[in-house]
């Protein structure tokens, strides 16, 4: 190469790494600092992410996060789409990004009611499954993907969204066919999963997540159930992620307050896992993906500097609450990166559109400083 190309090639270099870190915010301090005495503190990337495709997205992961959660990419039907075939390269390219910023690795999901094919629940004549077929084909998915993954993913979220507004469980095909209508065998698929992702990596942690634990005293009181449970069978539960999808007037510090004290009362490690604010004033509370996809996403007022304000007062005082029992919380991961590629479409999380941190950010720096 000649000294010019050389030259050429450096300066690209030196520019492109000050736009990275220009858009990551130059001059703000990484959160990742702010919160090390705290908690952990992350983002859930996409596949462009973690590709490269999105390198302004990438820099603030890097900048800000030590551990990260695949938005999509571990899913059944993202990993596993037929019987015979997994699709490891996204997953791998979250493990690689991961490890190279030396980030905790959580996987999400194992066991979920959505965005599992159809065939995982039939046989080849397309009829339901028999509870020991279906419990085969998920030891197979568990040993499978938390097995190539061992020792490097190092949380699970082995069972997600298994409960109803009132605490029961779910009338999912998990819960239809392996708990065969008996109330004896009701929480068989749980206790199954569980085992089974620890046998496949003994050293992870393992957790149970679900949404509106923080707005619904009876869904909180549902996933303590789950725990106990799986405590009184002697098997592996580490801890309970509190979803945390909020709104601008939602959770309350009572609600919020109450599912981190009560799930930490039985032991289990507290984490926040999927955290934004939704700035749309209407429309359905709650993260189940089909009714938030028919409501629509649009939000006219997301820039405006009421609506602004209003998100970092909610974002101060969800993190006081975190802060008072960080005892208890051990990670807070937001469900995004920037607001420009969130699932729920408006201003939802810490950095805008353009990739700058937003008034929201320095409201939680704030908070952490007045611990
Ligand atoms: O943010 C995710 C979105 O991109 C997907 O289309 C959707 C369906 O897979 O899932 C979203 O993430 C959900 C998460 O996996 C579980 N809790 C609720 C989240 C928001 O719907």
């Amino acid at each position: 190469m000649s000294m010019k190309r050389i030259v050429t090639v450096a300066s690209l270099a030196v520019l492109l790494i000050g736009v990275a870190q220009c858009t990551a915010g130059p001059n703000v301090p990484a959160l990742k600092d702010v919160f090390k005495d705290h908690f952990l503190i992350g983002g859930a990337p996409n596949r462009s992410v973690v590709t490269g495709r999105d390198p302004n997205a990438a820099a603030i992961a890097e900048k800000h996060f030590n551990t990260i959660t695949p938005e999509n990419d571990l899913k059944w039907q993202r990993i596993h789409p037929l019987p015979d075939r997994y699709n490891w390269e996204p997953a791998d390219s979250f493990v690689a990004f991961g490890e190279k910023n030396e980030m905790f690795l959580v996987g999400h999901t194992l066991v979920w009611h959505s965005q599992t094919p159809r065939w995982v629940f039939q046989d080849e004549a397309g009829d339901p499954l028999t509870r020991d077929a279906l419990l085969a084909r998920m030891k197979d998915h568990i040993t499978t993907v938390v097995g190539r993954y061992k020792g490097r993913i190092k949380g699970w979220d082995v069972v997600n969204e298994a409960l109803n507004e009132n605490g029961t469980l779910r009338d999912s095909p998990w819960l239809r066919i392996i708990g065969e209508g008996s109330e004896d065998k009701r929480y068989d698929f749980i206790e199954h999963a569980f085992r089974w992702a620890h046998e496949a990596d003994p050293d992870a942690e393992l957790y149970y997540n679900d949404y509106n634990l923080e707005t619904s005293r009876a869904k909180c009181d549902g996933a303590m159930a789950i725990v106990k449970h799986l405590q009184s069978k002697g098997i592996r539960i580490d801890g309970v992620g509190i979803q945390l999808h909020g709104g601008l007037t939602y959770p309350s510090v009572e609600g919020l307050e109450y599912a981190i004290t009560s799930l930490a009362a039985t032991g289990v490690k507290v984490m926040i896992t999927e955290l934004d604010i939704r700035t749309q004033a209407r429309g359905y509370r709650g993260a189940d993906v089909g009714r938030v996809n028919r409501a629509g996403t649009d939000d006219p007022t997301a820039a405006t500097a009421e609506t602004q304000k209003k998100l970092a007062e909610k974002y101060a005082e969800i993190f006081s609450v975190l802060l008072k029992h960080e005892k208890d919380v051990t990670r807070v991961t937001f469900w995004g990166i920037y607001d420009g590629r969130s699932w729920i479409g408006g201003s939802p999380l810490l950095f805008d559109r353009d990739y700058q941190p937003k008034e929201a950010f320095f409201a939680v720096v704030k908070a952490a400083g007045q611990r």
